[in-house]
């Protein structure tokens, strides 16, 4: 593949390769850019209300076949996605790149996270465990059954375009349920191009149902339609807190249960102990990487008065001289913002940083491809306090450094805001991390030790606490939110003994 293939061209050969419909991406009404060049990369038909309807309709009588398959089976055909996945790693590494602009290693990587989870289902295909539990009646067994659930909706985010819906599909497939999706409005090829993957294994799978796996492609109306609808019987939305305050509502209006994965406002501490070189790797790779469009983005940094100096010029140097370049014909670690609105609330929380006493490095736009693509120096700020801005997630590479001089300060200062996602402490004192991980400490839901807050494993439970949404997704027990669990009490005596010691006797 030529690097210097027009944009159009490369992608068009990408999904080809990866078996997608041409009508699937051409002649439609929704206009789909690639961030690398700012320039149009297709155009899609759109779903509508009806049509989300329709697909609903497909995936509840999926489910009803589906959930009577074995899961072990079931695992069979995650194994299978996960072998085309490692197939099409490349092709669709750098569709990633084209339309979420993430660096090539980076674009790898998120495909590497949906085999990662692919491996996990398929051994959680055989360990969907419930527990036998002690009854205090005689002659009586006590048990916990794990049924499916039923139809799982995902709405996932542009920043991560293809490794949310890989953690939601891997599980809900072995979990027995159907999935529907809808992808972001800025990344809808992405997800062609992946439920073209998943056909291609459902066909060497042999007899699963049809829709079992669908796509969506349009904007709120069509999310809107999926959240409200009573046979998604779980909706995983991962997003802004704003999308997280509507959907959350509507689908607890319908009792219907949700997992939500929303924005963080993620914090490092650097301690005196801490190896600074190693800290200062990790807060780059943190706040910078993937231009700063990660939900788990490192976007506070409190560092202790005796480090201050040793540290954070190292770090503005980083900052300056960190690549910043076209992820399709380079391998510059920072890419391009997504579109203009990201360049420009960059820019506004920029401003109120320098009015708030902010000393601003970094920030400026950056020419890579001409005007229609916006990309820019990642900006380190350093901060008088914890003030305007810094309390609120702007989904850009902007580092807001500040002093500490009491740990106890500096965590109460990291739990002081609405996110609750991401976290850790850099320090080689046992103490200062004890005390970072125990109860009065970080409040989220990942808490890191001498690494960064982005780029968690799949293997552990991944989601956050308070505006982050409280939702786990991934590895650990999150299965559990995929189906529903049965208390089964069965009496194989010959007498009806009440719990509680309750008499009822009535002859
Ligand atoms: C996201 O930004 O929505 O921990 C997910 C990480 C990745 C997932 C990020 N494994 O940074």
């Amino acid at each position: 593949m030529s690097a210097d293939l027009p944009i159009e061209t490369d992608t068009r050969a990408l999904l080809d390769r990866m078996g997608v419909d041409p009508a699937l991406y051409t002649g439609g009404n929704m206009v789909s850019f690639s961030p690398v060049t700012g320039t149009q990369i297709a155009s899609l038909p759109e779903d509508t209300p009806l049509t989300t309807g329709a697909a609903m309709g497909r995936a509840a009588q999926a489910f009803a076949a589906w959930r009577m398959v074995p899961a072990p089976r079931r695992g069979e055909l995650v194994r299978l996605m996960g072998e085309e996945l490692r197939a099409a790693k490349d092709d669709l590494g750098r569709l990633v790149s084209i339309e979420a602009g993430k660096s090539p290693s980076e674009g790898a990587g998120e495909v590497q996270e949906m085999i990662d989870i692919c491996d996990f289902a398929v051994g959680l295909s055989r360990q969907l465990y419930g527990l036998t539990i002690a009854t205090e009646r005689p002659g009586h067994r006590m048990m916990e059954t794990w049924h499916p659930l039923g139809v799982v909706g995902i709405i996932t985010a542009f920043n991560f375009p293809v490794a949310p819906w890989a953690w939601n599909s891997t599980l809900a497939l072995v979990c027995g349920d159907p999935v529907v999706w809808k992808p972001s409005e800025k990344t809808p090829l992405t997800a062609l191009a992946c439920n073209a993957i998943l056909a291609r294994a459902i066909a060497r799978f042999g007899d699963a149902p049809e829709g079992l796996s669908q796509v969506l492609i349009g904007g709120p109306e069509v999310g809107a339609a999926l959240v409200d609808d009573p046979r998604a019987a779980l909706i995983s939305a991962t997003g802004s807190t704003a999308m997280g305050r509507i959907v959350g509502p509507r689908v607890a209006a319908r009792f219907g249960r949700s997992i939500l994965e929303l924005g963080g406002n993620n914090a490092g501490i650097v301690c005196p102990s801490a190896d600074l070189d190693m800290a200062l790797r990790a807060v780059a790779f943190g706040a910078m990487g993937t231009a700063g469009q990660r939900c788990t983005t490192m976007r506070r940094l409190f560092v202790h008065d005796d480090i201050y100096d040793a540290f954070v010029p190292g770090l503005v140097k980083a900052y300056g001289s960190v690549s910043v370049g076209n992820p399709l014909t380079t391998n510059a670690l920072v890419g391009p913002l997504v579109d203009e609105s990201a360049w420009s609330g960059m820019q506004s929380a920029l401003a109120e940083a320098r009015a708030a006493g902010g000393t601003i490095h970094g920030g400026e736009r950056v020419d890579v491809t001409g005007p229609q693509s916006f990309y820019a120096r990642p900006a380190l700020v350093e901060m008088p306090a914890q003030t305007g801005p810094v309390f609120r997630e702007t989904f850009a590479p902007i580092l807001y450094v500040m002093r500490y001089s009491d740990l106890d300060d500096a965590i109460a200062q990291h739990n002081d805001v609405g996110g609750g996602l991401s976290s850790s402490i850099f320090t080689r004192d046992l103490q200062d991390m004890e005390t970072f991980l125990s109860a009065s400490g970080s409040d989220c839901g990942i808490a890191n030790v001498n690494i960064g807050t982005s780029g968690a494993e799949i293997g552990g439970a991944f989601g956050g606490e308070k505006e982050t949404g409280g939702g786990r997704e991934s590895g650990s027990d999150a299965w559990k939110s995929y189906m529903r669990r049965a208390t089964n009490t069965i009496n194989y005596s010959k007498d009806l003994p009440l719990a509680q010691g309750v008499t009822f006797d009535i002859s």
